[in-house]
């Protein structure tokens, strides 16, 4: 049985909850048939991400990765192809820290792309119905940083990743309410199409 490692984050900046981890405990209750679920919440810490993921990795062994993060700004589930070796915010992580064009890693490349069918999964989400695209910026904040950090280990073990960001969702406590949202049903949806076909083409290797 495929063993997928699904990450969320705690909350950060103003926000009391992170859609991220609501979603990622509701996929691992919910379950995908054929699959094994495990789930870990990641520190929004550009310091202590990169240590938490070598850990949940070591500990669960995943053939895939599928990381979620919130963007607060965006109207719709966005599957991230790309992740730059840069850290740079103009706001705080949660230990106050703010880098400068800082490079993740001067030894390494200055981007990774997910190893993951990314086009299939944007297509067979759209066939749920639910508002997703492609996105080529993965930002510089926290999230970047372990997007980085799980590719550059897939070129090390046997492991897919991909990296999604999701809206805040309905009803999600301290939102302003000119913010877009999206139904929590439509991102654990969309979350559960991601594991089933990535399982599916895994198998068919
Ligand atoms: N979103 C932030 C970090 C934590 C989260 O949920 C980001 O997009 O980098």
């Amino acid at each position: 049985m495929a063993k997928i490692l699904l990450t969320g984050f705690e909350p950060y900046l103003d926000y009391s909850e992170n859609s991220s981890w609501v979603v990622a405990e509701k996929v691992a209750t919910r379950g995908v048939v054929g699959v094994d679920i495990a789930i870990e919440q990641m520190p929004v810490s550009f310091s202590r991400v990169r240590v938490a993921l070598l850990e949940a990795v070591k500990k669960h062994a995943p053939d895939i990765i599928i990381m979620l993060g919130q963007s607060g700004a965006s109207d719709r589930v966005k599957l991230e192809r790309v992740a730059l070796n840069m850290m740079d915010s103009r706001l705080p992580d949660n230990d106050g820290y703010m880098p400068n064009e800082e490079p993740i890693n001067i030894e390494t490349p200055i981007a990774f792309f997910t190893n993951t069918p990314i086009k299939s999964l944007c297509t067979a989400i759209e066939e749920q119905g639910v508002s997703v695209k492609i996105s080529n910026s993965c930002g510089l904040y926290v999230c970047n940083r372990l997007y980085y950090e799980a590719l550059m280990l897939c070129k090390e073990c046997h492991m897919k990743a991909i990296f999604v960001h999701l809206p805040l969702y309905e009803g999600q406590p301290s939102v302003k309410s000119n913010k877009s949202t999206m139904p929590l049903d439509d991102m654990v949806k969309a979350i559960q199409t991601i594991i089933k076909k990535i399982n599916e083409e895994d198998r068919e290797f």
